[in-house]
């Protein structure tokens, strides 16, 4: 990175220079068949088409295998977003409309190999591949990238932005813990921040679910979701479907013990038999394991939202086939790949997950980002928004509140208040979709913390139908706090606006 770009990304050039008003031709015409940036550029002009707007598209590899694209739009803002991608990589993330509409540029990578995301494969002989992975390709793309833009429009970005979900929220925190002054500004949503932690979470509930008797169809599923609905739904105020205060919802209000089939052998749909009340106790229950420190999961909230079809199901149970499900999948590659080494290891016959110590310092060296002293980010002026999905059943919410908590504690409660917020968003799966309001613009958020010094409090969410109209919204609050419903009683209509909520501490006390 040469120096002007280093100044410029820590904000000490002025942020509301006009960039130039280069078009997306001439971006193209200026980058085709270059070699800018350590790679071979090719560089097309995609049309404007169904609300996208055109752009220059760019592509090259740098070697040996980690391909990259940027997105140069009209209208350029002057700053760049870095978009991050899910799973174990391997293609480079589709593009987001919204940023390239605002006039950002835009960054993606496939991380270093070329794969469907749901296989380590890449890392069984290949340790460069799996660094690339783990965390050099944001940085190394991120050199290109700059040098790119700064060759099409002629001066650098202004402003950088990282944002990304799942292990691009992992990607997230990795930049702000390795890179502090790379990005000015950083959004970590649904992070798959503690790898080894999570992976043998998915493995411990695999094996209930593989258990005789432990299967979980979808029946057994709104079983388990209705009861917890009846239980805990309104606790926030308003019947309707979210249990947006979770820590209301307690155990002894569970009860689970009445979903029990009578001698606890299955009788159909209206129970759970033991073998299932072991694999939501395995789901709910914290999984610590031993190591150089202690790898962890915390345990997922019940939300009511199990029966959601992007929740319990695909992810956890498989829908009555754990071999199906997402969880399964992840932790199974991660045990033929990196663990054991052996494509045909058996991961449900993989026990203990932390017998084998070395293999989990490599794991953890090469994808945790459990850093919680981010204060050379904090000290560059970097500003961190991080946020999960209230009913997220791929990652757990819970994991996510302990890495921000104990970040708050090792920076002290000032620096973490000038410099990071963190939004749970109830009844949202992972990443998006659910019952509950799953959009926010949180980059603008960023960008106006970033450029205008306006930091970011409560903010909106909306839910939308295939048509873009809204159709609920509700106030996306500072956690601890969650959305408790002061309107009408039982208001249907009411229950859809923002505007009937107010963020309030689970202790009672709003603001
Ligand atoms: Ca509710």
């Amino acid at each position: 990175m040469s120096a002007p770009v280093l100044m410029w990304a820590q904000g000490s050039l002025p942020s509301h220079e006009k960039p130039p008003g280069i078009t997306v031709q001439m971006a193209c015409s200026t980058l085709s068949g270059k070699s800018i940036g350590g790679a071979a550029l090719t560089a097309v002009v995609v049309e404007a088409e169904k609300g996208t707007p055109s752009y220059c598209k760019v592509n090259g590899t740098l070697a040996p295998s980690l391909n990259f694209e940027i997105r140069l739009p009209d209208n350029w803002n002057g700053k760049l977003y870095y978009g991050g991608g899910g799973g174990y990589g391997g293609s480079i993330p589709p593009l987001s409309v919204p940023p390239l509409k605002q006039g950002y540029a835009e960054v993606g990578s496939d991380t270093g190999h070329q794969d469907d995301g749901m296989s380590a494969a890449f890392a069984l002989n290949d340790t460069f591949a799996a660094q690339e992975f783990g965390s050099f390709a944001v940085p190394t793309v991120m050199s290109t990238a700059l040098t790119v833009v700064t060759a099409a429009y002629g001066v650098p970005p202004a402003r950088s932005y990282f944002e990304g979900c799942s292990n691009g929220g992992r990607e997230a925190l990795m930049a702000v813990q390795r890179n502090p002054t790379l990005f000015d500004g950083v959004i970590a949503r649904a992070p798959a921040y503690n790898w080894v932690g999570f992976m043998g979470a998915f493995n411990r509930t695999a094996k209930a679910l593989a258990a005789p008797g432990g299967a979980f169809s979808p029946a057994k599923t709104a079983l388990l979701a209705k009861h917890v609905r009846e239980a805990c739904d309104g606790l926030d105020g308003i019947v309707d479907g979210i249990v947006a205060n979770p820590a209301a919802c307690t155990a002894e209000l569970l009860n689970l013990r009445a979903l029990r089939c009578a001698g606890g052998a299955d009788a159909g749909d209206t129970c759970l038999s033991d073998a299932q009340l072991a694999v939501v106790n395995s789901w709910m229950n914290d999984a610590i394991f031993a190591g150089s420190h202690t790898y962890r999961s915390r345990g997922y909230n019940l939300t009511g939202n199990e029966d959601d079809p992007m929740g319990f199901g695909i992810w956890v149970s498989g829908n009555g086939d754990v071999a199906k499900a997402g969880q399964y999948l992840f932790q199974d590659t991660t045990v033929k790949y990196c663990l054991t080494r052996d494509p045909h290891a058996d991961s449900l016959k993989y026990s203990p997950w932390d017998q084998h110590q070395v293999a989990l310092y490599s794991l953890a060296a090469l994808y945790d980002a459990t850093q919680t002293d981010i204060r050379p980010f904090i000290m560059a002026g970097g500003k961190l928004i991080v946020w999960h999905g209230g009913s997220d059943a791929a990652l757990s919410v819970n994991s996510t509140i302990e890495y921000v908590t104990k970040m708050e504690k090792t920076v002290g409660a000032e620096n973490a208040a000038r410099s990071t917020r963190f939004y749970v968003a109830p009844g949202v799966d992972h990443c998006e979709n659910g019952v509950g309001p799953d959009r926010t613009d949180l980059l603008t958020a960023l960008d106006d913390w970033v450029i205008k010094g306006i930091a970011p409090a409560t903010l909106t969410a909306q839910k939308m139908d295939a048509t873009g109209a809204v159709t609920r919204s509700l106030p996306l609050c500072q956690y601890p706090q969650y959305p408790r419903y002061i309107g009408p009683a039982n208001s249907a209509e009411d229950a859809k606006l923002a505007s009937s909520y107010v963020c309030t501490s689970p202790g009672g006390a709003s603001k």
